[in-house]
């Protein structure tokens, strides 16, 4: 059925073009490369009884105007006019022949111009039959220049944060435009413009757009540009230079009088790299034992009180100098005197809790859950707010050292009201005992942080208790019963604080 009915509309396109027998047969468009040369064909379909062919003439049509292009004539021969001279011939020598053969006018275009879109109409001129004519449309396309580059080989991340345009992908005068795409894991926007020249041809540029920072630096950025069914694809990598980051390591806050090879490094992530560290020690002079070496503090001999205070390292590089700080306290003994200060890793000390976590996990359950008993008990009758005994502080050294801020700001409302002092204490005193060996497995965990911190000796920690305690009660009413509250603000379940 659809067959049937196409064929019908071939043959009316036939009649059409036919007339009474005679066709021109053209393909209806062609399109090439500027610079290329493409081919139009044009060919008479001559019918019983034939017709005689007085001329044929080639014509461009555009934008509603008629312009000849060639002319050929059995009588007078070929004719190619001015501006197409040079780039217009026809393909069959027979039509050139002094007694031409004019079934076949087909021309070819060679070295093809933009200018040369157009329609061309071929038409016969015959006797006695008329006209005949057909039509090809002329496509011309331009490849464009596709280009990438960074905005700067450098970039420079100084300063407030400001977005900037960290390259450019352009593709040039293109016919018909390119579609530009970037691919990329950096957080950026890409801004697109195109701008249509004289000669039809499409400019599109697209600028990549980020802030610049240390997190930025030697990302790859890759631009695909479609031209019509072609993929071309260029990428750069950002060379983004940016002040040092800097931290201190080595203090873990377990530093105890007569420790031995205790040292300070300034580490700093920069680009480029850090050239100057400088140290110092606030509000006094470094001890005589310290040597330096590059951005290391060795402290010769064994740890002195001396050693105490707040270390700064100065950390500069070509776009800038930024300092880390530490807090260095000095305690008398050991923090953790069973494995003589060393430090453990985490996971030995994992392993070590599993373990005896393992073996002795069903007696503590069942003991834990005596103490919750009693605890909760107490706990109905007598508390005001916290059931927290943590003894040791952490991070207060940092408010000294003006600045560094490492602990959330005291809520000063949640004190205490003085008439409940007295019930408040029987009810601390009496939990303490059960949570002694949990805390220290918790300050041993503590141990393996990197960042620096305060412990509060035991010795010395009743005054911090009475002060902290306050501190600790977390009024959030959403707090389950079986969460502990942090001095962190975070809370942790009292089945982890028991067992
Ligand atoms: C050729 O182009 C003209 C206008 O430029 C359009 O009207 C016509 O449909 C086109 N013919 C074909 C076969 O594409
Ligand atoms: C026809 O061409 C003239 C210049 O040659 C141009 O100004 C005009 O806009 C064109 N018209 C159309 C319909 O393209
Ligand atoms: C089209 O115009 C642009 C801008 O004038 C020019 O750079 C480009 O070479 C031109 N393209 C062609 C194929 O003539
Ligand atoms: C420390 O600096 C010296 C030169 O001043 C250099 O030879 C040495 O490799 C550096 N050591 C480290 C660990 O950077
Ligand atoms: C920590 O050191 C600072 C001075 O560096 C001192 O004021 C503070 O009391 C010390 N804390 C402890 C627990 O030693
Ligand atoms: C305790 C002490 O001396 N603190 C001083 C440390 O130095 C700064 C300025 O250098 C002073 O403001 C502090 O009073």
């Amino acid at each position: 059925m659809a067959m049937c009915l196409g064929l019908w509309i071939l043959m009316l396109a036939l009649h059409i073009q036919a007339g009474s027998g005679q066709m021109v047969q053209m393909d209806p468009s062609k399109s090439g490369f500027v610079g290329s040369q493409v081919e139009l064909r044009c060919i008479f379909i001559n019918s019983n009884p034939p017709v005689k062919i007085s001329q044929v003439t080639w014509q461009k049509l555009l934008n509603g105007t008629k312009q000849n292009v060639a002319i050929a004539n059995p009588a007078l021969g070929v004719s190619v006019l001015p501006p197409f001279k040079e780039r217009v011939s026809f393909k069959q020598a027979a039509v050139r022949h002094r007694t031409p053969s004019l079934e076949d006018t087909t021309i070819v275009f060679s070295n093809l111009q933009l200018s040369d879109e157009a329609a061309y109409i071929c038409e016969y001129t015959t006797f006695p039959a008329g006209n005949r004519e057909n039509m090809v449309n002329l496509t011309v396309f331009a490849r464009p220049m596709t280009r990438m580059s960074l905005t700067t080989p450098t970039i420079v991340a100084r300063g407030p944060k400001r977005k900037m345009t960290v390259a450019t992908c352009v593709s040039a005068n293109g016919k018909p435009p390119s579609v530009i795409k970037w691919e990329t894991r950096l957080k950026g926007e890409a801004t697109f413009q195109e701008s249509r020249n004289q000669n039809g041809t499409v400019t599109v540029r697209s600028n990549y757009v980020v802030v610049p920072s240390r997190e930025t630096h030697m990302q790859r950025l890759t631009c695909i540009v479609t031209y019509r069914n072609e993929n071309i694809k260029d990428s750069v990598v950002l060379n983004v230079q940016y002040e040092p980051e800097v931290t201190i390591e080595g203090f873990d806050g377990n530093w105890y009088l007569n420790r031995q090879n205790v040292q300070l490094t300034c580490r700093a992530d920069a680009n480029p790299p850090v050239t100057i560290y400088s140290w110092k020690l606030l509000n006094g002079s470094l001890p005589t034992n310290v040597e330096i070496k590059n951005n290391t503090l060795f402290f010769k001999g064994p740890v002195t009180y001396d050693l105490a205070g707040t270390y700064v390292c100065d950390a500069t590089n070509g776009i800038g100098t930024r300092t880390g700080i530490v807090d260095v306290n000095i305690t008398e003994y050991p923090i953790n005197p069973t494995n003589g200060g060393q430090e453990i890793s985490q996971e030995q000390h994992n392993t070590g809790a599993a373990i005896g976590g393992a073996v002795g996990g069903l007696a503590l359950l069942g003991l834990a859950a005596i103490l919750l008993f009693i605890f909760l008990r107490r706990r109905q009758r007598t508390f005001k707010g916290d059931y927290s005994t943590k003894k040791h502080v952490f991070g207060n050294g940092y408010s000294k050292a003006g600045g560094l801020p490492a602990h959330p700001p005291i809520p000063k409302n949640l004190q205490y009201p003085d008439d409940s002092d007295d019930e408040k204490k029987p009810a601390q005193i009496g939990s303490t005992g059960g949570f002694e060996a949990s805390e220290r497995d918790f300050e041993a965990e503590a141990e393996d942080l990197k960042r620096p911190y305060f412990t509060v000796d035991e010795g010395e920690s009743r005054d911090y208790d009475e002060r902290t305690l306050a501190f600790q009660y977390d009024p959030e009413p959403e707090l389950a019963d079986d969460m502990i509250s942090q001095t962190d603000g975070s809370v942790i379940s009292k089945k982890e604080w028991y067992v």
